[in-house]
Order: structure tokens, then sequence, then C-alpha cells
């Protein structure tokens, strides 16, 4: 199974560490398409339209996207926006205690919505849908 993760990049990196461990613990069951998202030391290399010629094509190609939403993205937005467009399934995760999720994914009964409130809650939630 391929997976797209999506995270904040230039709309703030305060959560790159928790990407960096959702990934890892995607990658025990299924292939992630953008592990950079995840990348500590990430530096930019490619010009934004090769970006979005590249990330469009791996929505595309994978198989379902998971998004970590708690620092909220117009990037990220847009790959949802974007998967739904194609069908693909979507799961948000979100920590309540700091955020509230947009309404415009909140209220979209296409989006697999995970609230959580400890990271530790993510992990099972993680490999109860890859084991789907
Ligand atoms: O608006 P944002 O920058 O926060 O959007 C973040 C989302 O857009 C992520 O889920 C990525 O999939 C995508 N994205 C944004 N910037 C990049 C990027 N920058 N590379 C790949 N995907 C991106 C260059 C970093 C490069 C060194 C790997």
């Amino acid at each position: 199974m391929k997976v797209y993760f999506a995270g904040s990049i230039r709309a703030g990196r305060v959560d790159a560490g928790l990407y960096r461990r959702m990934i890892a613990c995607i990658r025990r069951k299924a292939e992630v398409l953008t592990e950079h998202v995840g990348d500590l030391s990430l530096e930019e290399s490619a010009s934004d339209r090769q970006i979005y010629a590249r990330d469009t094509a791996w929505l595309r190609e994978a198989d379902l996207l998971i998004a970590e939403c708690s620092c909220p993205s117009l990037g990220v937005g847009y790959e949802l926006a974007y998967a739904e467009a194609l069908g693909k399934p979507c799961h948000i995760f979100y920590d309540a205690g700091k955020a509230r999720l947009s309404a415009m994914l909140n209220g979209n009964g296409w989006f697999i919505v995970h609230p959580y409130r400890a990271e530790e809650e993510i992990y099972p939630a993680l490999d109860e849908i890859l084991e789907r």
C-alpha cells in the first residue's frame, strides 16, 4: 500500500518531529511516498513548480492520504481536496487539546477525522487504518 503523508512545511515546522514518528510507524506496514515531510533538516532543493508536479503525481499514485493537521497548512488543505476529488480515502489527525480543525475539513463527511489528546493514541489508530 502506498501512503501520501501530509504535514505542514512552509506553514511551520513545529510538529516535524511528530510527522517523523508517524511516518516511521506507517513505514512498518506501508510505503510512504512523502518521507521528506518528516525530515527535520529539510532544505528547499526544487522549484515550486517541480514540487507541485511531483506531489500531485504522488497523490494520483497513492492508495490513501494520512494528514496531521494540528498546524494548519494551505498546502495540506489543498492536498486533502485534491485527494478527495480523486476518490482516495483521507484520514486526518489533529491534537484536539491544541487545535480546532477547520469546518471545511471537519464538516466534510468524506474525511475520516481522528482527534487525539495524547500522541500515544495516534499509533494504534494508524495500525488499524493500515490493517484494513
Ligand atoms: O503550505 P505548506 O508548505 O505547509 O504545505 C505542506 C504540504 O505541501 C506537504 O504535505 C507537502 O506534501 C507539500 N509540500 C510543500 N512544500 C513542499 C516541499 N518543499 N517539498 C515537497 N512537498 C512539499 C521543498 C522541500 C524539499 C527539500 C523536500
